[in-house]
């Protein structure tokens, strides 16, 4: 019997397009689904695009596979994950790789990887991302595990990944969860990258009266600037969408609430054990928990706002648009700060200059604007943030007017722009010289003895809030 390159089990949308995916590009597929119908339906409808060899057992599709055996999980992730590696691990032998492409959080990944490990097993936890059209034609791919994985996998995802300019959007991001936990990053700066679409809808919408359908013009006509971005068209898509029951622009039929799978969360999560500010990814995650309380919405319609509205002349629309993109270049460097910061706690050495590479094509932050933080990882490997790199320095430094100018009306008129505002907090706080930090310490030397650090001397030191109020130092 021919024996199948690569195996994919889990062919619900993500999965089912995986395989058809690699059999486009000519690799025999072994597939297999929990419930055998699934299976059984790819071959019929798709069985013509490419070898694929079906099994409705877990242990006849590995049999299926040639060794070192390459199996892809695409399931719900969860404990259903851990329950289908553990039915491919019985049947598996050292050398094999289990990959798992579904969103996993990055610490279970980190799990698995070392219990597989001692078993002799490599396990591959891999950010997959463009939804099911990537799956498809070519998404984004962030693998983690071991090199010898990489060295065995890395040709096969490559060929089914995007492209852009010829180079492949899949490369080894490091070991164990690493993959994963870029992968969620990723998801952090979509959310953030959306929440400042929509603030930049809602401000101009709400300051100039402006109709979707002319806001979608406006976005159509930024997305052939430095904008460019596969969030922006489909964004002008989306407000030029006319209900057809109704009448109305779709945005005004969709409840005004928004759902999280919890990607986004686990950025924050993850970002507060760092240590690492990511306020923009944070604000986008709190404005859609915000949007899904409608009692307390409802509870909170009698309180007062600003009587302004209107405020805005044509030249607020070049404004929010400035906003807008040093907004998105704060939250992507924060995002790329907590990369950092994880790769130094978790010793994966991420190239960040090669997420930004792999980003570009197949995923859903696609955008032009990542060739630019390539080229500043480029020329400073040692970046100390994304924003003081010469080329977005000068970008946000153009935009700081038009940004405050920006928060200033939504302030006045109400338009709550949490997205924008913190991110220009963010910039403020970022290039003080002094922050009131050191009123922070003062206040937790009184009450709390916790010390401070003088600017003028080496050392620990502590006043005697409560008796001399002389300074002593008191070590290192
Ligand atoms: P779903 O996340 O909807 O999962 C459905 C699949 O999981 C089916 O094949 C189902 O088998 C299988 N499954 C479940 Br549920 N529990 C199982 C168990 N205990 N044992 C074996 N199989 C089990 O599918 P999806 O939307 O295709 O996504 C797959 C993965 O890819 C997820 O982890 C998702 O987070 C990730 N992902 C999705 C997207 C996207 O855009 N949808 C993008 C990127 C990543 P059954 O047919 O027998 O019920």
């Amino acid at each position: 019997m021919d024996l199948a390159d690569i195996g994919v089990t889990g062919l619900a949308v993500m999965g089912r397009n995986l395989a058809r995916n690699l059999a486009r590009n000519g690799y025999a597929v072994a597939v297999h689904n929990r419930t055998a119908s699934r299976t059984d339906d790819l071959v019929n409808e798709f069985g013509g695009e490419g070898t694929f060899i079906p099994a409705h057992e877990v242990a006849a599709f590995v049999a299926s596979l040639k060794r070192p055996r390459r199996a892809i999980i695409m399931v719900k992730a969860g404990a259903g994950t851990d329950a289908v590696i553990e039915e491919l691990a019985e049947h598996m032998e050292p050398g094999d790789m289990i990959v798992d492409g579904g969103n996993a959080h990055f610490a279970d990944t980190r799990r698995r990887e070392a219990a597989l490990r001692e078993r002799g097993i490599h396990f591959v936890g891999t950010g997959i991302s463009g939804g099911e059209e990537g799956a498809l034609n070519g998404p984004s791919i962030m693998p983690g595990g071991s090199v010898e994985s990489w060295e065995a996998l890395g040709p096969i995802l490559q060929d089914i990944s995007a492209k852009v300019d010829g180079v492949p959007c899949a490369v080894h991001v490091g070991p164990d969860g690493a993959g994963h936990f870029v992968k969620m990053v990723h998801n952090g700066i979509e959310y953030s990258d959306m929440q400042l679409i929509a603030e930049s809808y809602d401000l101009l919408r709400q300051a100039l009266g402006a109709t979707p359908a002319e806001l979608a013009e406006v976005f159509r006509e930024w997305n052939k600037g430095e904008l460019e971005s596969y969030l922006i068209e489909i964004t002008a898509q989306v407000l030029d969408q006319v209900d057809e029951a109704t009448g109305k622009p779709f945005v005004d039929v969709v409840v005004d609430q928004a759902e999280q799978k919890g990607t986004g969360r686990w950025t924050v999560q993850s970002a507060l054990d760092l240590g690492v500010p990511v306020t923009g990814i944070a604000e986008a995650v709190f404005a859609r928990a915000l949007s899904g309380h409608p009692e307390q919405r409802a509870a909170a319609r009698s309180l007062e706002g600003p009587s302004l509205s209107g405020v805005g002349g044509r030249e607020l629309i070049e404004d929010v648009r400035q906003a807008l993109l040093a907004s998105k270049i704060v939250a992507y460097a924060q995002g790329f700060d907590q990369i950092a910061a994880a790769s130094k706690e978790y010793g994966w050495d991420v190239d960040p200059g090669a997420m930004a590479t792999i980003w570009r094509g197949g995923c859903i932050i696609r955008a032009r604007f990542l060739n630019r933080i390539r080229a500043a990882y480029d020329a400073d490997p040692d970046l100390a943030t994304l924003l003081a790199a010469p080329e977005f320095a000068s970008v946000v430094n153009a935009a700081q007017d038009a940004w405050r100018r920006v928060v200033t009306t939504a302030v006045r008129i109400g338009v709550p722009t949490p997205g924008f505002s913190s991110a220009l907090a963010y910039y403020d706080g970022l290039r003080r010289d002094r922050l009131p930090a050191a009123l922070v310490q003062g206040l937790r030397d009184y009450f709390g003895a916790h010390t401070y650090h003088r600017v003028d001397r080496e050392g620990a030191f502590h006043t005697d809030w409560s008796g001399d109020r002389k300074e002593r130092a008191t070590g290192s």
